[in-house]
């Protein structure tokens, strides 16, 4: 699968200019229409990928008409903007992928997957049973599967709990190092440090700078509980290579509104 002519899903997100952003917009919690409206505003405001998933959306769906919307609304800005001559129509080729529960909350719709294990369950089936069910899908889907290592950490929230996730504590450094190098060495371009979607405290950022530090060939992606630009910047500033937020973006119905709230949030993360 091609986002365009010759670019890969893997190589817009390593050529994107790092720290990069990116919205995860989870089906459960809002309507399609509202998910394309609120992704248009993010990417309008720096966002470089959508994440379409929840650690609830089990059922196919819901996640396939989000993932529909969103990519017609891409669309329809991407023709748009081959008609304003000072508009590029690249920045609108942004990879929606999902991020699944599970091997039936698939679409093939998305341009990608990120093809997970969660490597701290307690649980086979999140570390290899979705995976080997989910596989064959995602062939006859043609759908590009870009493997990641997922993470949890404590508070874990919602994903935490369902993922049976054995979280990595605060004053557990060398169990993240131990399980960082070890998605290093699977050879996993993305490895997601999660602390849960609405996390308390976000996953503090002497974990990052030890996970960047043995895992310097992969993208250190980070997310749970950043709801606002500072917090995002201290992850920067340890070695995250991608920022996710979810939760904050759904406080805002008006696209005006939240896209000034993204631009604040992406410029303080990068400043
Ligand atoms: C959830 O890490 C993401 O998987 C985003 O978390 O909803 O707290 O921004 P928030």
């Amino acid at each position: 699968m091609v986002l365009n002519d010759n670019i890969s899903v893997l190589q817009h997100l390593r050529s994107s200019s790092h720290p990069g952003h990116i919205l995860v917009i989870d089906p459960d919690d809002q309507t399609p229409e509202m998910a394309a409206k609120r992704s248009i505003a993010c990417v309008l405001a720096g966002t470089r990928c959508i994440l379409v998933g929840g650690s609830t959306a089990v059922d196919g769906t819901p996640v396939h008409d989000t993932v529909v919307a969103i990519q017609e609304s891409l669309e329809l800005c991407k023709w748009n903007a081959t008609q304003d001559s000072e508009a590029s129509e690249d920045d609108w080729n942004i990879p929606v992928l999902l991020f699944p529960a599970g091997a039936r909350a698939l679409s093939p719709a998305a341009d990608g997957i990120t093809f997970m294990t969660l490597m701290n369950s307690r649980n086979l089936q999140f570390v290899m049973g979705e995976q080997v069910l989910g596989g064959t899908i995602v062939q006859k889907m043609n759908i590009e599967p870009i493997p990641m290592g997922y993470i949890v950490f404590a508070p874990g929230g919602k994903v935490g709990e369902v993922g049976e996730a054995d979280l990595i504590l605060p004053d557990q450094k060398e169990r993240c190092v131990n399980y960082v190098a070890a998605a290093e060495c699977f050879g996993f371009p993305l490895i997601y440090l999660e602390a849960g979607s609405g996390a308390s405290s976000p996953v503090p950022p002497e974990m990052i700078s030890a996970a960047k530090k043995v895992a310097p060939n992969s993208m250190i992606v980070v997310g749970g509980g950043m709801h606002n630009g500072k917090l995002a910047q201290q992850s920067v500033n340890a070695g995250a290579d991608w920022i996710v937020t979810g939760n904050l973006t759904e406080e805002f119905d008006d696209a005006a509104e939240l896209e000034k709230v993204m631009r604040e949030y992406i410029q303080t993360m990068r400043s």
